[in-house]
């Protein structure tokens, strides 16, 4: 796909696929730089930076770029390539903001509620996305994203707080059943990746299959960007009201 495609999804549809974005070589190194992720997040037991299943299986690993400063993980997310494509999806130089992974493990793999990453991140003009490499094949079946397509163009909505681990602000039911956006399902396979806009609604339901999900989530922003911190207070009031509950 050509980069005026690309940005064209990515502005319209709210997210694009790209096929084989990484090699299986790639993938497997990253796999293996996880493990020493999930010992030293482990190791900071610090709530903020991972949530576990019920079966205490790593769901979520956040904030990565601060305790895990070198290796493949980090060397993807400096992706020449990658950041070139960004770039011209922002109209701005991309610089790497946040490291995560959204595991789920197979038949207890927890779900993140439907939301907009730009509610979170509070980036004046949404300049940012975040880019989701698939780490197992990804679908509809393990848990896989959802996305209501087209939906960034509503701009970023009131959310509420959802009670969920690793996901701490959510749309309020009643607003997603009014909405008349299509939802959709990507098929990922190892390698592939989904770059998607701050304000696309998406989220994705519980992995009940026997197959794991595993996602390296890099999210950019224009070096240009700015943050409305005014917005940012409130989500920072309300993120700590959540943690305090689930806890
Ligand atoms: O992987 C998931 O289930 C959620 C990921 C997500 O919310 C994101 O990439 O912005």
């Amino acid at each position: 796909m050509n980069l005026l495609k690309i940005k064209e999804k990515f502005h319209n549809k709210g997210f694009v696929i790209i096929k084989k974005a990484f090699t299986k070589e790639v993938i497997f190194k990253v796999l293996t730089d996880l493990e020493k992720v999930k010992m030293k997040a482990q190791r900071t037991k610090n709530n903020q930076y991972f949530h576990k299943t019920k079966d205490n299986k790593f769901n979520t690993i956040h904030n990565i770029q601060i305790f895990h400063k070198k290796g493949h993980i980090i060397d993807i997310s400096n992706n020449i390539k990658l950041k070139k494509i960004i770039g011209v999806l922002l109209g701005d130089k991309a610089k790497v903001r946040n490291i995560e992974f959204f595991l789920k493990p197979k038949l207890s793999g927890l779900g993140s509620p439907f939301h907009q990453d730009n509610y979170y991140w509070n980036i004046i003009e949404a300049k940012a996305a975040n880019v989701w490499i698939a780490c197992s094949n990804s679908s509809k079946l393990n848990g896989g994203l959802c996305y209501y397509e087209s939906s960034n163009i509503l701009g970023t909505i009131k959310h509420e707080i959802s009670y969920a681990k690793g996901s701490s602000q959510k749309v309020p039911n009643y607003t997603l059943k009014n909405l008349k956006f299509r939802k959709r399902f990507p098929t990922l396979k190892t390698g592939d990746c989904l770059i998607h806009h701050p304000n696309v609604i998406h989220g994705s339901f519980k992995n009940k299959s026997k197959y794991d999900r595993v996602g390296l989530v890099v999210s950019y922003q224009g070096i240009k960007s700015k943050i409305d911190k005014n917005r940012l207070k409130l989500y920072k009031l309300n993120l700590k009201k959540n943690l305090k509950t689930i806890y």
